[in-house]
């Protein structure tokens, strides 16, 4: 009823992300009229600096497959609801419409491609990065690519988050690949069946480093500048 909506959309606008988060998906079940106050909430909300909340709303509204919300949403923000910066002209379009559809699989794909472009011609032939190619990495870049995996992912998945947890650990490998589901039992999760490309992995298992050559590419990624205070 009217108090149930009254209720979710304060729930909504309240501080905690989880208590956030299943007022979202509350809403959702109501039908309709909880996708209207969705679609009022986000758009209420455009001025403000796109948070998780925002993201996983554009989500749902976009799951919909309802043509007049699709509608809203691309008269609003057609490339999606983040802003993507890039010091390097890369597009990151593409990366942001796969996330919104929470295909996590191609999303992967396609950031490791994108790392690829961001190195440069010679890195996409390869089709891998140096280390010493990573180091040289935008700052703005490497936070567009993070903020767009954390803000589609309820704060899950992202490099930011992955180097939180290997700070966390010490900077131990050993602790932090069963951590993040890289390593289980001391095997190597196998590319790509093993992986989790859903919401039910752990923090940090997305997205991944390829470690067939070691440590050092991804030692430089969790290590940049892009992740200090203040940068
Ligand atoms: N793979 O095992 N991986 C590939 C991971 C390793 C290997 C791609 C991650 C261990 C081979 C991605 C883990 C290993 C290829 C990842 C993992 C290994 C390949 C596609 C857990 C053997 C074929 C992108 C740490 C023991 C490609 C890419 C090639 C591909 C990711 C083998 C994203 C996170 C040490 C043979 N693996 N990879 O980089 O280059 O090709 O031959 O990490």
């Amino acid at each position: 009823d009217g108090d149930t909506l009254v209720n979710l959309r304060a729930q909504l606008q309240g501080d905690s992300l989880k208590k956030q988060l299943s007022a979202v998906h509350e809403l959702l079940a109501l039908g309709q009229e909880g996708l209207e106050v969705l679609t009022a909430i986000l758009v209420e909300r455009k001025a403000e600096p796109p948070t998780i909340l925002d993201g996983k709303i554009f989500q749902v509204l976009y799951a919909t497959e309802q043509s007049e919300l699709r509608g809203v949403l691309a008269q609003h923000w057609p490339q999606g609801r983040l802003e993507m910066p890039s010091a390097q002209g890369v597009d990151y379009g593409p990366l942001q419409e796969l996330l919104i559809q929470q295909d996590f699989e191609e999303a992967d794909r396609l950031t490791l491609a994108k790392l690829c472009e961001l190195a440069g011609p010679t890195a996409v032939k390869r089709k891998w990065v140096y280390f010493t190619e990573v180091e040289q990495f935008p700052v703005t870049d490497l936070q567009t690519i993070d903020h767009l995996w954390r803000v589609y992912s309820e704060g899950k998945f992202g490099f930011s988050v992955q180097r939180r947890l290997w700070l966390s650990l010490g900077q131990n490998w050993d602790k932090f690949w069963p951590r993040i589901a890289w390593k289980d039992d001391n095997i190597w999760t196998r590319y790509p069946g093993g992986f989790i490309w859903d919401l039910s992995a752990p923090d940090g298992h997305l997205p991944l480093s390829n470690q067939l050559r070691g440590v050092r590419m991804m030692s430089s990624l969790l290590t940049h500048p892009a992740w200090n205070e203040g940068a």
